[in-house]
């Protein structure tokens, strides 16, 4: 019998990580540029929100981070490694595919009327750093979820229609194995920043997923919220089941999402944090939205695995904590540090893709147990490097070590076909 349960998937933080400042639009990343990285401590930050996850109930798995830098990118722009203008060696050296939530869009079995779960990787073209990602995470979802009898891996949607996976994304349901519906999130304009998520890119996922018309939803993502530094919707919305958790300013047209979402899920339990109790700006710095919200085990209620950046904000954990003191349905905050990614931009719900399926149907190399986690820790420890600054990057020494680093990890997990 299937066993539908909210899977997340994080992306393991690979061993080049660092701070290059590539993203526009992303505070964290523009104000961290040039910093010294510490890809060991950040990988063993992401192991441990694996582990406490994991402790909670939850079921977890993980990807394998991608081959960088990518040589074989700036061979296709008539470069290589050693000769690269510095944007582009760093661009073949981002780790940014540790942001797993970026991976892909999901709409599960119960969404699609082939009862397939469906996935269509992001082409994430709009940032050059990115735009590379697909080939390695598609390799990836398509081993990962080989199963054809109960998913379905879709290409990219093409250019020039920018698509940024399931930032942009949110499923509202009751529970997990009902049939939800699915909201798409897209920009039209950020000011100074790029929209990232194209409204035709949002469009052509859902019809790739065979998605019925009145189980969808697409929201225009407020000018003034990406203006502010919300590159992705997820920085200032994250739905679980039948919530909406939302900053009053996310959406273009508040009061239409949400009566459009009422309409097809009278039961939605939406909470809106006014922006006279957290402003957009302490919302944007704190990634109070960029929680895991996730129904814990046994009737527990929710509870939301958080930045421990959000406590540290006075008006941030006011709320928050105002929040689980009333009758609400978020019953639990669950502070985690993942300050490397968050660094980056990349908070708790950044380094996770849910998938929602039988884990029974998931390629079992993918799903984590403590004793895997263990042995990723120890490849983690051993072999990642401990510091790495931007300049370092065009050392043929540092490319040799991040490359032997995870391959290693390969063979730990068993994955060595994903090796190039
Ligand atoms: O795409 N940062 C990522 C952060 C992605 C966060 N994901 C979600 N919100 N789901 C980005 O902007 C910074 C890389 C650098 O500057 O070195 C970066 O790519």
């Amino acid at each position: 019998m299937s066993r539908l349960v909210e899977i997340n998937f994080d992306g393991i933080i690979g061993p080049s990580h660092n701070y290059s400042g590539l993203s526009l639009g992303n505070i964290a990343s523009s104000t961290n540029a040039g910093a010294t990285a510490y890809p060991r401590e950040a990988a063993l930050q992401g192991i441990a929100k694996m582990r406490h996850n994991m402790e909670l109930g939850l079921a977890q798995g993980f990807f394998m981070p991608l081959d960088r830098p990518n040589s074989g990118w700036l061979e296709s722009l008539g470069t290589t490694i050693a000769d690269a203008e510095p944007h582009l060696r760093a661009a073949a050296f981002s780790a940014s595919s540790m942001w797993a939530a970026n991976a892909s869009t999901v709409s599960p079995a119960p969404d699609a009327p082939d009862g397939k779960c469906h996935l269509t990787v992001a082409n994430l073209q709009t940032m050059p750093h990115r735009s590379h990602e697909w080939p390695g995470t598609l390799a990836q979802l398509q081993l990962a979820f080989a199963d054809s009898s109960h998913f379905a891996v879709h290409a990219p949607v093409p250019s020039p229609f920018g698509d940024e996976g399931a930032a942009n994304h949110m499923r509202l349901c009751s529970p997990h194995d009902a049939p939800g519906v699915e909201i798409f999130v897209y920009g039209k304009s950020g000011g100074p920043f790029p929209a990232r998520q194209h409204f035709e890119a949002s469009k052509a996922v859902a019809r790739k997923h065979g998605l019925h018309e009145d189980r969808v939803i697409f929201a225009q993502q407020a000018e003034t919220a990406i203006a502010a530094g919300a590159f992705h919707n997820d920085v200032v919305a994250v739905a679980n089941e039948r919530v909406l958790f939302t900053h009053e300013q996310a959406f273009e047209q508040p009061a239409a999402l949400y009566e459009a979402i009422r309409d097809k899920l009278p039961e939605v339990e939406i909470i809106i944090v006014p922006a006279d109790r957290v402003s957009l700006a302490d919302a944007i710095k704190s990634y109070l939205f960029n929680a895991q919200l996730v129904t814990l085990p046994d009737g527990a209620g929710m509870a939301l695995i958080l930045p421990s950046e959000a406590r540290e904000n006075e008006a941030v954990w006011g709320y928050l904590t105002d929040m689980v003191a009333g009758n609400g349905p978020i019953r639990r905050l669950c502070p985690v540090d993942v300050r490397q990614s968050m660094a980056n931009g990349g908070g708790p719900a950044c380094l996770r893709l849910r998938v929602v399926a039988d884990p029974a149907t998931v390629d079992e190399r993918f799903m984590a147990t403590p004793d895997k986690l263990d042995a990723v820790a120890k490849v983690v420890t051993d072999h990642w490097p401990e510091a790495i600054s931007p300049d370092q990057l065009s050392g043929p020494e540092l490319t040799r070590i991040i490359g032997s680093a995870r391959h290693r990890l390969l063979v730990a997990c068993s994955l060595g076909e994903l090796a190039d």
